[in-house]
């Protein structure tokens, strides 16, 4: 068991991201049996659901004539444009069957804003727009996260940065997540969480 401080987060380990799904990623399902283990191990557990309405910013669908996996510009910076996934109420944002969600005490749902995207458990793509999960830790007295899910460097690299900027000790258990691996993100968002700190483990 951890200590009462630590939280174990799940990001987005949803029908879309698995495979089969709108936006899969390889192997998406694999990290399942080991997650609901973990979630044994934590006094505190958070799943994270993408959660977009139809009309979503994201989605190439919604920029007449822009391809999927494209890269625009928005208000807050660049934005990866993404195939339809994760709208809120169908199947394929509900999480996936194999995953325990009962020893989840909070689920956070982001992205439900049709104009900013929402990588970040803590943040939107702005960096600045709260989810409140940053209060509700600190409120449950914690002050360590172990972050697992997908995908490992949108969702949860974007979760794990901003947990080291507010200041908790953050580590992603790589083994437990998948990647979905766009011209070199994986390898930039593995640098960029070295660099912030964020301890990665297998
Ligand atoms: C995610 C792209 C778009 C993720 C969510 O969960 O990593 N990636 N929406
Ligand atoms: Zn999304």
């Amino acid at each position: 068991m951890q200590a009462g401080t630590e939280a174990l987060i799940v990001i987005d380990v949803q029908n879309d991201f698995c495979p089969g799904g709108a936006l899969a990623v390889a192997e998406g399902d694999e990290i399942i049996p080991r997650i609901n283990t973990l979630m044994g191990q934590f006094a505190t557990v958070v799943l994270t659901q993408d959660w977009h309405p139809a009309n979503h910013a994201s989605f190439a669908a919604n920029h007449p004539g822009a391809e999927a996996f494209s890269l625009i510009e928005m208000a807050y910076g660049p934005q990866v444009l993404w195939p339809v996934h994760c709208v809120k109420g169908t199947a394929g944002a509900a999480f996936h069957p194999a995953l325990a969600t009962d020893p989840a005490q909070m689920v956070i749902r982001k992205g439900f804003r049709a104009g900013i995207d929402s990588y970040s458990a803590f943040f939107e793509n702005d960096r600045t727009t709260a989810t409140g999960l940053e209060g509700y830790l600190r409120n449950r007295g914690v002050t360590g996260v172990t972050l697992v899910g997908l995908a490992t460097d949108y969702c949860v690299a974007y979760s794990a940065l901003d947990a080291a900027r507010l200041g908790f000790e953050a580590t992603v258990l790589m083994g437990a997540c998948r990647a979905i691996d766009l011209n070199g993100s994986l390898a930039e968002a593995r640098a960029q969480m070295q660099t912030a700190g964020v301890m990665l483990l297998d």
